[in-house]
């Protein structure tokens, strides 16, 4: 007999490479991982009545519409995914938790301080009605890296004296890669500081339990004027004749102090030539270190400095076991897991945080502390200063 489980109806606004990438997550979710409540693709929502059409029936949703509007207005729906760039997440955010639908936000939360704090606070009433709100920081659900907050918070590192973290892409190396949304600051807020940036922003304080206090850094846009796109997909896309300006940063490096005194630098580029998709983390602590690098995401390399000299040094722990988060419902270990697993975990751990009534994670409230992060060290380069991060 099959068990009956209550539907949870989701509307997804926008299909491009992150709604693809949510919709692999809403589609397979189920039929690896035993859900409490039954995921239905009911509605994905764009601006192009052909082009969300063709999407609906390749991602796997029932219908299309061209109003993100009536999708909240529509009563059967429980969750709405919010996936389009930065500056219409907040105006929507907020109005479908108005509406009492569930939401999940992609990253960054918003495109300015401002706009996540509304956000958050629509977040917060909207708890009071057990109405839930999370942001896809969804490298926090590699199991690699869910391993390394695991040896942080056991102590196995002891104290954490040093945090190294790059999110190193180069996809607009060439000069003439076309302005694509991504390059628009009233789009997307900023670039590689708020696009990767902010994911490794989250990931190190997700590691070590800990939030940044403190920022010093700086921003660059290397190429300051690009053909203007007429198409683009995905991160690339079709160049016209016509130029115009980049309105955000190319690169964003910065240092940072942790609030437990861990010294942190970090850097997010787009011009970090053969390099496609790097999340490099190094953690150092009294009794030990961790490293990963998401090239080689079903690994994470941890040094234990309490055992002896002689033996010592970095050990490769494939993280692949079915004792490790996640693992056990896919593949036998050593068979390894992908960018999209990352996304399907987050649907895991949403729906399953629904159900039981508790505060999804990453929540609202710590996408806008990412937020002040990202604004701080704006404001850092404009000032050439460091700078406080409010708390
Ligand atoms: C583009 O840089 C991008 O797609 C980010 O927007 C995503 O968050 C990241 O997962 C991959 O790269």
């Amino acid at each position: 007999m099959t068990e009956h489980k209550p539907a949870l109806r989701v509307g997804m606004i926008g299909y491009a490479f992150m709604g693809a990438a949510h919709s692999q997550a809403w589609r397979t979710a189920p039929h690896f991982f035993d859900l409490p409540l039954a995921p239905e693709m009911a509605v994905v929502c764009g601006r192009n009545a052909a082009g969300v059409a063709e999407a609906a029936a390749r991602l796997g949703w029932a219908s299309s519409s061209t109003s993100w509007r009536s999708v909240l207005e529509d009563d059967t729906i429980d969750l709405v995914d919010v996936c389009t760039p930065g500056d219409t997440h907040a105006e929507i955010a907020i109005a479908a938790l108005e509406a009492g639908k569930h939401v999940l936000c992609e990253k960054p939360l918003a495109n300015s301080v401002a706009e996540a704090e509304a956000m958050t606070a629509a977040a917060e009433k909207a708890a009071a009605h057990g109405v839930r709100a999370m942001v896809g920081f969804t490298y926090r659900r590699v199991p690699a890296i869910a391993l390394a907050r695991k040896l942080v918070a056991d102590g196995r590192l002891g104290e954490v004296r040093h945090v190294r973290a790059q999110y190193l892409q180069d996809w607009l190396v060439d000069a003439d890669a076309p302005l694509s949304w991504r390059l628009d600051k009233a789009k997307a807020g900023s670039g590689a500081l708020g696009d990767i940036g902010a994911h490794v922003v989250d990931l190190t304080q997700h590691i070590l339990g800990e939030t940044i206090h403190e920022v010093s850094g700086q921003l660059e846009t290397f190429v300051k004027e690009r053909p203007v796109a007429e198409s683009s997909s995905g991160l690339s896309g079709q160049a016209g004749t016509e130029r115009g300006p980049v309105t955000v940063d190319d690169a964003a490096v910065f240092l940072a102090r942790f609030g437990g005194g861990a010294l942190g630098v970090f850097e997010a580029t787009r011009f970090a030539t053969g390099r496609k998709n790097a999340i490099r983390i190094e953690v150092n602590g009294s009794k030990g270190s961790i490293a990963f690098d998401f090239e080689d995401m079903n690994v994470l390399h941890f040094h234990d400095a309490t055992i002896d000299d002689l033996e010592g040094g970095f050990r490769r722990i494939v993280v692949t076991e079915a004792g490790h988060p996640w693992v056990s419902a896919w593949w036998p270990p050593g068979h390894g897991l992908g960018y999209e697993h990352g996304f399907t975990h987050q649907v895991v751990d949403l729906v399953t945080a629904l159900a039981d009534g508790t505060q999804p994670e990453p929540s609202f409230a710590d996408g806008l502390q990412v937020q002040r992060v990202l604004a701080a060290v704006e404001t850092s380069s404009d000032t050439r200063s460091w700078q406080e991060v409010p708390a």
